[in-house]
């Protein structure tokens, strides 16, 4: 069988799609000129871009450029695009590129392309090539002011970054929004080494089945189904692939945290901030809600001219980027317009100041949008100083709170068998496929978790209903003693909030189980992401599990609960539980059920440590 295509009228990786939107909207404007050209790299590779210039300006203006994967022909004049009519209000002179081998541009695509030999003249990445539109611009396009920003999300985000590591002189702001930072540690491929597996697959069909998006035809609604009937992960180059995707490829090449990996993150690739850059990042993004974090934190460092700046708010992937903003999924943010203010009072300013000089210039380190008390917030640094870490420990019959285990439970553990036969799916079936019709990907990670909680197979412990609230507010991390009859285990653990059962405010959202944190952890890489270790069966181990920031005020009335299970299909792939060197090389007789204890008793007290915040 071969790869099925369907063209992705739907949706591409931004939820608002720029291509199916666009592609029906009136490209002529009033206001801007719009010129179709094609740019010359210095390797002769030609990229297609849509040049918008204001007809009317009485000054000199700077390019806003976005460079994409996902196909700019169809974008409208920008201000028909929410996204960026605050800025066209502004006036710039905006471009949009399809980046090499996608779409209407030549050359090969190559998944976050990295390793440019320097000593080559000719040697090309995202960031030469940003360099080398940018040089063409400020030749060929006349009334420009000297100055260009990028700015875009997830992919565009990521070009962006990309652009800061050897920018042109003329590039003075970066927007990186969403950018991927660790394909193997926290973003869209795998989380802590434990591979996401319909993000994986349909990823690498959608860039590179052909040179535009194109959709998986899985011949059915619910992939939950199709994904585990596939068994060995081998079964996808064996039955439908056959080698043709470079990306699955490299996967099944580099199962471990290796040099591929390690060289292509951000950490690795940054150094200090050579332009003014912004990072954005969601509280709820479903794919690369850490990448923007990691990043900031990795410039900080060397953040001698103050040009380093985070906003956090409470969106899923791009959610700022079109519509109000005053809700996600079922949460409601007490009528506070997100995107809206987002695009408004912080993107466009900050870009105004640093392209046009026009404003105070005067930018808080990191503004956040509280979740739970739904407050917009500035700190001077990120995480803020103020937190002080608090473990919330597991206890018997379910409970969980600040003190520790008393001295009377001595070995005491919660067990259930994890079933890789039948894994806990991570969001409610039918899983539609990701970016196909219906699908219900992009809120999920707000979706009501009690769809889970009477599972056998998932662990559930809550405090009492909260006398005041707890407010947290920097990084989480699961301190998880837990033991397998196993070979090698994944671990999930997620921290809720927890609705009053009669919320007076929103009747129906009583007793919800809203996700705050959350993550999955490969046993077999417990001390060492580069060299996996199988686990020694019936054997406690610590897993120490960073399940990243957040800020949010879990309020008076709700409770905070905490889940752990062992599957989350099929976003992850199952662990087999039995040790094998590689996991795309095991065999389906390899997959096999294991009891899983997790401690909670006075030598091996499982916590969640959390940042909080003293009112
Ligand atoms: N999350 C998508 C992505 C970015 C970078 C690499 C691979 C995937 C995206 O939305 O563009």
């Amino acid at each position: 069988m071969k790869i099925v295509l369907r063209t992705c009228i739907f949706s591409i990786a931004l939820f608002f799609c720029l291509n199916s939107l666009f592609a029906q909207t009136n490209q002529a404007s009033d206001k801007y000129k719009r010129i179709d050209t094609t740019i010359t790299m210095r390797d002769g590779i030609k990229l297609f871009t849509v040049i918008y210039i204001p007809k009317q300006t009485t000054e000199k203006l700077p390019f806003l450029m976005l460079r994409t994967p996902y196909g700019v022909k169809g974008y409208p004049s920008p201000e028909k695009q929410e996204y960026v009519k605050d800025m066209a209000e502004d006036g710039y002179i905006f471009v949009f590129q399809d980046i090499r081998g996608r779409y209407l541009s030549g050359g090969t695509f190559e998944m976050q392309r990295f390793n440019r030999d320097k000593s080559k003249k000719n040697s090309i990445d995202e960031a030469s090539d940003t360099y080398d539109t940018i040089d063409w611009l400020l030749k060929n396009i006349p009334n420009n002011n000297g100055n260009a920003g990028i700015y875009g999300i997830s992919y565009d985000g990521w070009t962006s970054i990309i652009a800061a590591t050897d920018p042109h002189p003329a590039l003075k702001a970066v927007s990186e929004q969403a950018t991927p930072a660790d394909m193997y540690l926290t973003d869209d491929f795998h989380h802590n080494g434990a591979f996401r597996l319909s993000y994986g697959f349909e990823y690498a069909v959608l860039t590179e089945a052909s040179k535009t998006d194109s959709l998986y035809n899985f011949g059915q609604y619910d992939t939950y189904d199709w994904y585990l009937k596939l068994g060995e992960l081998a079964n996808i180059n064996k039955k439908y692939a056959h080698g043709t995707l470079p990306t699955w490829n490299n996967y099944v090449a580099h199962p471990n945290y290796d040099d591929f990996w390690q060289k292509q993150a951000l950490a690795f690739r940054l150094d200090k901030p050579r332009t003014a850059i912004q990072h954005v990042s969601g509280w709820w993004d479903q794919e690369d809600m850490v990448g923007p974090q990691t990043a900031y934190q990795v410039l900080e460092k060397q953040d001698k001219n103050h040009q380093n700046f985070i906003v956090l708010g409470p969106w899923r992937h791009g959610g700022w980027a079109g519509g109000e903003g005053n809700s996600l999924g079922n949460i409601k943010f007490d009528g506070q317009a997100t995107g809206t203010y987002f695009r408004k009072e912080i993107q466009a300013k900050w870009f105004a100041w640093y392209l046009k000089g026009k404003g105070d210039g005067k930018f808080a380190e990191a503004i956040s949008f509280q979740t739970g008390s739904n407050k917009w917030m500035n700190y001077t640094a990120w995480p803020p100083k103020e937190a002080q870490e608090k473990n919330i420990y597991f206890h018997t019959d379910g409970k969980l709170s600040f003190e520790k285990p008393a001295a009377i439970e001595i070995n005491d553990f919660d067990s259930y068998v994890s079933d890789p036969a039948k894994p806990v799916p991570y969001r409610q079936r039918p899983v539609e496929e990701t970016y196909g019709p219906g699908s219900r990907w992009y809120t999920w990670l707000t979706d009501d978790q009690r769809f889970v909680d009477n599972r056998p197979d998932v662990l559930t412990w809550q405090t009492d209903t909260l006398t005041n609230d707890v407010t947290i507010t920097g990084d989480v991390i699961a301190k998880l003693y837990a033991a397998t009859s196993g070979t090698d285990a994944d671990w999930v653990v997620k921290l809720i909030d927890v609705y009053p059962q009669d919320y007076k405010k929103e009747l129906k959202m009583s007793g919800y189980e809203l996700m705050i944190s959350e993550e999955v952890f490969r046993g077999r890489f417990r001390n060492s992401f580069t060299n996996p270790e199988p686990i020694t069966p019936d054997k406690v181990e610590l897993y120490t599990i960073d399940l990243h920031a957040a800020d949010h005020v879990f309020k008076k009335g709700h409770k905070i609960m905490v889940q752990v299970q062992s599957t989350w299909f099929p976003i992850i792939d199952r662990n087999p539980q039995k040790y094998v060197p590689n996991i795309f090389e095991a065999k389906d007789a390899d997959y096999q059920k294991a009891i899983q204890k997790v401690y909670h008793s006075i030598n091996f007290s499982s916590s969640i440590v959390l940042p909080v915040v003293e009112k």
